[in-house]
C-alpha cells in the first residue's frame, strides 16, 4: 500500500487529499509532456476567452505525447487511484493539462466534474498535480460536496453559460466565498511533487493566477470498479466522439486501458 488509512477516510469523507511529494520524482516528466503539450496543442486546446494573462487547458492527448503515456502507465498514480477509490482496479479516464499564467485573474468557476463526463460511479478520482509552487491560485473544494443528492449545473468556461441546452434537474452553482452557509471549503498550498485527489462529483474551483509564478498542472483521471457509461443530455467533455458505448456500459479497455488490478 502506498496511502495510509487516514488517506482514505479523509478522501472518502470529504471528497478531497493532498499528497505530500508522492510524485516528486515525475515532475521532470510532468513538466516535459506539458511544455510538448503547449506546443504542439490537440483539437480540444483552449484558451478559455480570456483577455488578461493566459489559461490554456488541453486534454486526451496521453497516446501521442510520450511523456504523459508514461505518467500513465509507469508511475504510481495508478495504484494510487486504486488504493484511493477503495476499487479493485483503477481504470484510465483521460489526461487534462492546465496552465494558468502570471497575471490572469481568470477564475476558474466551480464546479463538479462528473455532469461533464460520460462516466458515472462511487470510484472515481482525479489527481491535479501542479509542477510550480502554488498558494493562493490552487485548486479549492467544497467538503463534502462528493454525497450532495443532485449534481451543479455545468457551465462553460469561457462565458459561464450552461454548458447543455434546455431545462434540467441541476442544482445552482454555488459560492461559498458570499455565501458559505455550512459549506467548508479546502485548499493546501503545493510543493512541485504534491498531488490533490479528488473525486469527480467534488466541487472545486480555483482563484486566479495574479501571484508572479506560472501555474501548469496536470490532471490524470480514473475510475474504478463500479464506475459505468451515462447518458447525458448533450455533447460530453471530452466527447469521445464514436465510442460506440452505450448507458450502463463499462469504459472500454482498449480506449481506457486498466492500469492497475486485473480486469
Ligand atoms: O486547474 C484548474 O484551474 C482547474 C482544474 C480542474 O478543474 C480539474 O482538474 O478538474
Amino acid at each position: 500500500m502506498l496511502l495510509t488509512d487516514t488517506h482514505i477516510s479523509d478522501f472518502q469523507r470529504d471528497g478531497a487529499i493532498v499528497l505530500r511529494g508522492f510524485f516528486a520524482d515525475w515532475v521532470q516528466t510532468m513538466a516535459e509532456g506539458i511544455a510538448d503539450n503547449m506546443a504542439d496543442p490537440g483539437p480540444y486546446a483552449s484558451e478559455n476567452a480570456v483577455s488578461e494573462g493566459r489559461f490554456f487547458d488541453d486534454y486526451c492527448n496521453w497516446q501521442r505525447i510520450p511523456a504523459f503515456t508514461r505518467m500513465v502507465t509507469d508511475s504510481p498514480a495508478g495504484q494510487i487511484a486504486a488504493e484511493v477509490m477503495q476499487s479493485r482496479t483503477a481504470q484510465f479516464f483521460h489526461d487534462h493539462v492546465l496552465v494558468k499564467e502570471p497575471g490572469t485573474p481568470k477564475p476558474t468557476p466551480w464546479h463538479q466534474d462528473a455532469p461533464y463526463y460520460l462516466v458515472e460511479g462511487q470510484q472515481t478520482v482525479s489527481l491535479w498535480m501542479p509542477l510550480d509552487p502554488v498558494s493562493d491560485a490552487s485548486l479549492r473544494f467544497i467538503a463534502g460536496s462528493h454525497r450532495w443528492d443532485r449534481m451543479v449545473r455545468p457551465v462553460s468556461w469561457s462565458d459561464d453559460s450552461d454548458f447543455y441546452e434546455g431545462a434540467h434537474d441541476w442544482t445552482p452553482v454555488p459560492d461559498p466565498d458570499t455565501n458559505p452557509g455550512d459549506m467548508t471549503v479546502l485548499e493546501w498550498p503545493i510543493e512541485p511533487g504534491d498531488a490533490v485527489l479528488f473525486d469527480f462529483r467534488t466541487v472545486h474551483g480555483a482563484r486566479g493566477n495574479a501571484g508572479g509564478n506560472r501555474r501548469r498542472a496536470l490532471s490524470l483521471r480514473f475510475v474504478g470498479d463500479d464506475a459505468r457509461v451515462v447518458d447525458r443530455p448533450g455533447r460530453t467533455s471530452p466527447p469521445f466522439l464514436g465510442h460506440g458505448m452505450t448507458h450502463g456500459d463499462r469504459l472500454r479497455s482498449d480506449w481506457f486501458p486498466v492500469v492497475w488490478g486485473a480486469e
